[in-house]
Formats: C-alpha cells, structure tokens, sequence
C-alpha cells in the first residue's frame, strides 16, 4: 500500500511531512480510500471550542471501505477467525464475502426494526461473531454504535443506555468465559427496568440457555436474519457522523461517552494499523482485546479489516483450560502479529515457561502491547520467551480518546528501548508541559503530556455534553489536547509513559476513575465516606484500595467487607471491585475539606517515611490511626 512505511528514514520523512503540511499528508493517505464524495477541505479545528473537522463534507460509508472494498480482490480471504472459549468446540471464519452478507442481513434487520441512521444502538455482547457484525451493520445504516463491555453490571448498562437515550439493544443469550457461563440476557432485562427509550432488544444465541423473552420487544437473532435477504445499499455518512460513542472513565464519577466520528477515524486506525503492526498482506494477526474497549474498536474490527487483514476474534480468557492457551491458539492460526495487555503478559509469566515450551510461537513476527506501562521484567519475559528474542515489541501508547495509536515503534523500524512507547506516529505531536503549562523543550525532561496538533481520530464531543469535552481535554493547558498521563522524554527523544496524573487509575488495563469507585462504595447503606487511591499491583499494574468510613451496626468487618464488594460489583461489575478494603475512622482532609489523597496513596503503597507535612490537616491524628490499621 502507498502509505507504508518501510524503513526508519521513511519514517522519519514521513513525520516531516506530516507537520510540515498536514493537509498534503493526510490527503494523500485519505485518497486510498473509497469516499462517494471527496472533502472540501482536509481538517479545520479550533481547540479552545474542542471543535475539529477532517475530511469537511466528505461522504461515504466506512463498511464500503471494508466489504465492498475486498469483495472482488480478497473475497474468499479469512477476513474474522473466531476462537471459541472452548478448545475443544469448532470455531468460525467468516471470509469477506461472507462478512459481507452477514453485514448487509444484519443491516436489513435493523433497519426492519426500526433503526435510522443517527439512532443510538447498544451492543453487549460476548466476543462472538456477532458482535462484530453488529458493529458493522450499524456503521452500515447510519446508527451510532456504543458497545458496552459484556462484564459491566445491570446498573452500569443503563446509565450508558440512558446516557445516550439507545433505541435498541444487541445482546446474547449467556456468554461462556473460561469455566464460567454468564446471564447476559438477564443482566439486560435488569437493566431495561431503569431504562425508557429501548424499543427492541434484538438477542443472539451463544449459551442456548433458557431465557425470557419480553413480548413485543425482544426478537431473536437467528429468527430475525431468517427474514430478509443479503443485499443491502450502504447508506451516505458524512466525514463528521458519528461513528460510534464508547464510555470511559475519568477523574468525575460519571464516565463519559467518547464520540468518535467516520472519515477521520477511518483513515488513522487503517493506518495506524498497517504500520505500526507492519502488516503485510498474507499475515495472520490476532488482538487478544475485548471488542467492549477501543483497542477492540480498532484494532480488532476496523483498522485490520479497514487493510484487509485476517483478524483473530477470541471469546475466552488467557487462562482457560490452561495458561497455554494464548500460545496454542498462537501455533494454530499461526498467528504473525499478537498484540495483548501488559497484565495478560504478567499474569502468564507467573506460570512459568512450562506452558509456554510445549508450543513453537515461529510464526510470530511482531509483539504488541497497550493499556498501561509495561514493567521492564514483563518487556524481556515476553521479548525472549514469547518472540523468542526475534519479534520487535510495539508498545503502543494511545487512549479511547485518540481513536488510534499515538506513540509506538513501527515494528522492526524504530529501535525499541523496554518500556518506552518511543516516537509518535506520522501526524502526531506530542508536547510536555510543566505544571503551569509551559513547555519542556529538548530532550531529558519530564512533565504532562499534551498533543497540539489535530490527528484524524481524536475525540470529537463527549456525547450530550459538548462543555465537558472542552473542560476535560481543552482547558487546562490552553491551545493543547491533554491526555491526563505523566511522560518522560529521554536524551535520545524517546516518550515513555509514566501513568495517570489525575484520579483515574489503571486496573489491569482498564481504566477507572477513583470517583466512579467511592460513588458505588457510597451505595452501601452503611457508608459514610470513602476514598479509593490505586497502589502497585504485581499482576494488575494497580490495585483497589478504598479506605471506608462506616458504621458496622454489629457486622464484621470481614462480612463488612464482602457486602462493599458486592454493591460495587451490583454498581459497576466485577472489575471495579477494591482489592483491599481499610475501615477507617476518618479520612486526612485539608482545611477546606479536601481528601489529601496523596497520604492515602502513600499508606496504600507502604510508604510511610516520606508523608510530608500533615500539620495543615484539619484532624492530623487519623493519619496514626489509618497506618496503624494498614491492609
Ligand atoms: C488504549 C487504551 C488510556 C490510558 C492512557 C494511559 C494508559 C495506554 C499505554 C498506557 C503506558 C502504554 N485506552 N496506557 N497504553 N500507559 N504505556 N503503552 O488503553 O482509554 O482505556 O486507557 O491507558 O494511562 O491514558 S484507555
């Protein structure tokens, strides 16, 4: 393909152009795609309005780009392969003509249903199939798209449904995940109690078992698909359509719907894709993401169908029936391009190499990596024992609302250092700022990272609440998108990423606001005040620590405990639940009656030697009480 790097100079000729004059640049890379009509004008922003167009009055459909695209020339190629949770059950390869029909029925049904373009659908789902064709059919007939991770509770379900005011929900029956097997339709119809605005919920069968199906509301997939034909006519997007919302977590309580629109978007996950992954047309490539986060958005479902890739779908977990299963899956596809989280990565290498050696790994060509810092230990278990020393790892730094990868080698071009992400993608630039705002020019310095310049797939709005776009991500640095992530830059200009520097933390490579966490612990009945501050995790990066003021009416603590567990697993789901929880008589606050968190992080780190002043404090003495009682 054109804009394929193929070696270091071109990169770095590459990224010269792209700052030099973008409009040229993303042009030239627009112009390989298929648009009904090209744009007036390549991107226009005003960051202190958080207001950026690409690809002005373009139209087209970005599924045009994927199954129209690849019909005639890579029509018979695999375009999904589906890896069951079950080893021993027969996966499903979808070629791209088959995707293609499933698509077009799929589009059919919906819009059979009653779905117009600009209609919000919600898919919770397992890793099936379907799913993805769910995702595709909606880009297809216009509708904007939000998947809701299939482990969030019923509570968590409809604020996003309601959030986005959804007229349709796709779901499964259940979902099979290691030896476990999930009611997803149940934690729906618990959901749709809270919920006004869904006419239909459309169910797709995976468990086969038992399930209610509300009359006049519910339909089955397999039913529904039966009914139409496979043809269907895509419908005209313009550049700035939504594509999709998906809700993510920050520092308030209330996650935010990140909206991602369809030129932009299309053009930088496409590619973001080939070249970082340096994907070449016979690879196998397979991301071990969930299609609930954006790395599955885009680099399961877009970006590798966008290049027409073979892209691995895998319903199961890493561990499941053995913590082989990653490398068997690996030998069999003969997987070229893996790319997983470093707490896969660390959760696996606590196993040992016994279930690594039994499997070859020689077709692997490229590792990956996303979603947090990867520790140096984890960088050179993977580099020597998965890549057997031979696999370039891109360790890729982005965000759900970057759309795409930001900061990352381009495998086997840019020289990699462990832990660091390296050097920013063609059309990235990336800027360190101080506290106030000023910049950190040259190399060696360390600071916030801010980017202040467009990119096609930044975030447009946060969906119904355009100020708190402009607030989150525009405002405290002037004229510059900040990402929340603390960033050093090396003597050699090399980014490493340093984690969060708001109240946002990263459990095993989901993010979290502490806000979001104490707002679900305040749910119990007998709470009175909490405050949840990550501290380092050897598997997870970070855990949960939430410190509780409550009043144990006779309870236990330990029974205590378990009921916070539960109502913030009820709240949000089983990810968000504190792996230690400290009963505490008060909590540090500073005159004004903030929390000073930095003490509670401390305590939760095992750093009591180095608390600094606590003599502002309005109650200095808790601050005795909260060490002595240390989890
Ligand atoms: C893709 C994704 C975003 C946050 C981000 C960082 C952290 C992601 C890396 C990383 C260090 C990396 N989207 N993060 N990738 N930190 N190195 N390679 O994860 O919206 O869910 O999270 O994740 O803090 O701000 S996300």
């Amino acid at each position: 393909m054109l804009t394929k790097i193929e070696n270091l100079s071109e990169y770095f000729l590459a990224y010269e152009k792209s700052v030099a004059n973008p409009e040229t640049f993303w042009g030239r890379v627009a112009n390989q795609f298929f648009w009904r009509k090209k744009w007036d004008k390549v991107v226009d922003y005003n960051f202190e309005k958080a207001d950026v167009k690409w690809f002005e009055n373009a139209k087209l459909n970005i599924t045009e780009n994927i199954l129209e695209r690849y019909l005639y020339t890579l029509g018979d190629k695999p375009a999904i392969i589906w890896e069951p949770n079950d080893p021993k059950e027969k996966g499903i390869t979808l070629t791209y003509k088959q995707l293609f029909e499933k698509v077009c029925e799929f589009s059919n049904v919906l819009k059979k249903n009653g779905i117009e373009k600009g209609d919000r659908v919600i898919i919770y789902m397992p890793m099936i199939p379907e799913a993805a064709i769910a995702m595709l059919a909606c880009a297809r007939v216009g509708a904007v798209h939000s998947v809701v991770f299939a482990g969030f509770s019923s509570s968590a379900l409809a604020d996003r449904v309601n959030d986005c005011e959804a007229k349709m929900v796709l779901t499964s029956d259940g979902n099979f995940r290691g030896a476990k097997s999930i009611p997803v339709k149940e934690v729906v119809d618990e959901a749709l109690e809270k919920c006004t605005t869904i006419e239909k919920v459309i169910v797709a069968q995976r468990t086969k078992t038992e399930v209610t199906m509300k009359a006049g509301r519910d339909l089955w997939w397999h039913e529904e698909t039966a009914k139409v034909d496979t043809q269907h006519k895509a419908e005209e997007m313009d550049s700035e359509d939504m594509l999709f919302i998906l809700y993510t977590s920050g520092s308030t309580g209330k996650p935010k719907g990140v909206v991602h629109t369809t030129g932009g978007y299309m053009v930088y996950t496409q590619y973001s894709f080939q070249n970082v992954f340096q994907y070449n047309s016979d690879d196998v490539y397979w991301c071990t993401a969930d299609v609930g986060w954006i790395t599955g958005h885009s680099y399961i479902v877009y970006g590798p169908l966008l290049s027409g890739a073979t892209t691995i779908m895998f319903e199961g977990v890493p561990t499941y029936p053995d913590a082989g299963r990653f490398w068997e899956i690996c030998d069999k596809y003969k997987v070229n391009q893996f790319y997983t989280a470093p707490t896969a990565i660390r959760a696996l290498q606590a196993f040992g190499l016994d279930p690594v050696t039994p499997y070859k790994l020689d077709s692997l060509k490229v590792l990956g990596t996303v979603g947090e810092p990867i520790n140096e230990e984890a960088w050179h278990w993977y580099h020597d024992h998965i890549g057997k020393g031979k696999c370039p790892i891109v360790d890729t730094w982005w965000q759900t609302e970057t759309g795409g990868i930001m900061i990352s080698p381009l495998a086997g071009l840019t020289p990699t250092k462990p832990a660091y992400a390296t050097l920013p993608l063609p059309g990235i630039r990336p800027i360190i700022v101080d506290a106030e705002g000023k910049e950190l020019k040259g190399n060696g310095v360390q600071g916030n990272l801010c980017i202040n310049f467009p990119w096609p797939s930044m975030i447009r709005t946060t969906y119904g609440d355009h100020q708190r776009c402009i607030d989150t991500y525009f405002s405290t640095y002037k004229g510059m998108y900040f990402t929340g992530d603390g960033v050093k830059r090396d003597e050699d200009g090399y980014y490493r990423i340093l984690g969060r520097v708001d109240d946002v933390i990263n459990v095993s490579g989901h993010r979290m606001g502490t806000a979001e966490v104490e707002n679900a612990i305040n749910e119990h009945p007998l709470v009175v005040e909490s405050a949840v501050v990550g501290y380092p995790h050897e598997i997870k990066g970070q855990g949960i620590y939430a410190y509780v003021i409550c009043d144990t009416e006779g309870r236990t603590e330990a029974s205590l405990k378990d009921e916070i567990k539960a109502t913030v697993n009820k709240i949000i789901g089983p990810i968000a639940k504190p792996d230690k929880i400290q009963i505490v008589p008060g909590l540090p606050k500073t005159r004004s009656g903030k929390i000073m968190r930095r003490i509670l992080r401390k305590v939760a780190e095992n750093d009591t030697s180095s608390l600094g002043d606590t003599s502002t404090l309005l109650n200095p003495e808790v601050v005795d009480e909260i060490i002595k009682g240390a989890q």
